[in-house]
């Protein structure tokens, strides 16, 4: 076959090698409740014939917000095998099965800190963000877990406990945004009115998870930014 990797199969036909790769990673497979069952690919995990018997793994989702309340966006790669050229929130991605991001402990507080641990190795990774600043000039708030499955394109498809994050870039801090270009298209600081515009704009297309937290939490949790404490560490799973 050819192709330099295990993943040599029909599913990944004309798809980028990179993303491909990526495929190989292990993310961690759950249970109705959020319990660590087992590893799962990236590749197992999103696909749609194992998603319909059930199949669920666990995933994050950043909103990045700058000092002056204005929201990250991203506009995903076109080489990305799910979801490719959407708009959507800053960065998503899974904790994978490993120590520090498996949340060995159990208790939420643990599975929140690898999630958080995995938000920030994604938000290098995806936009150049070094590690070292979203330790120090940041501010992240776990708000709540919201459980969805959505069909992708072909074969593809999610279905994910998603932890839903905050993270506000502290007073008088910027932060180095340099997006790779093999995972995002383009980027855009918006406000809640700009955002709403773009919902209005049909050549604008959005991941369906983005839509979910839009259509429910996130313009009432925007409008707290200053003060999350009422919104934040919710211990239920939020079925959507
Ligand atoms: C998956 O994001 C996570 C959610 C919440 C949909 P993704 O497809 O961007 O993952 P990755 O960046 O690892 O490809
Ligand atoms: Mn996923």
């Amino acid at each position: 076959e050819g192709s330099g990797n295990d993943n040599g199969d029909l599913v990944f036909d004309g798809h980028d090698e990179e993303q491909i790769r990526l495929m190989n990673e292990n993310c961690i497979v759950l249970d109705w409740d959020d319990n660590a069952v087992g590893a799962g690919t990236k590749k197992l995990c999103h696909l749609m014939s194992n998603i319909d018997q059930g199949l669920l793994h666990r995933a994050f989702s950043v909103f990045l917000f700058d000092p002056e309340g204005k929201l990250l966006l991203q506009q995903r790669a076109s080489e990305k095998i799910t979801f490719p050229d959407l708009w959507t929130n800053t960065c998503c991605s899974h904790p994978l099965c490993v120590d520090d991001e498996l949340g060995l402990a159990g208790s939420l507080e643990a599975k929140v800190g690898g999630a958080r641990t995995a938000a920030a190795r994604k938000l290098d990774h995806e936009l150049g963000i070094p590690v070292e600043q979203t330790q120090s000039k940041c501010k992240f708030h776990f708000l709540n877990r919201i459980h969805y499955k959505a069909p992708s394109n072909g074969p593809w498809g999610e279905h994910e406990i998603d932890y839903i994050f905050f993270c506000k870039v502290q007073p008088g801090q910027t932060l180095t945004v340099n997006p790779s270009p093999n995972e995002v298209r383009d980027v855009k600081w918006v406000t809640a009115a700009e955002l709403k515009a773009m919902f209005q704009d049909p050549t604008c297309r959005f991941t369906p998870w983005f839509k979910l937290i839009c259509e429910s939490y996130l313009f009432e949790w925007w409008n707290q930014l200053a003060d999350l404490s009422s919104a934040e560490n919710d211990t239920k799973i939020h079925r959507m």
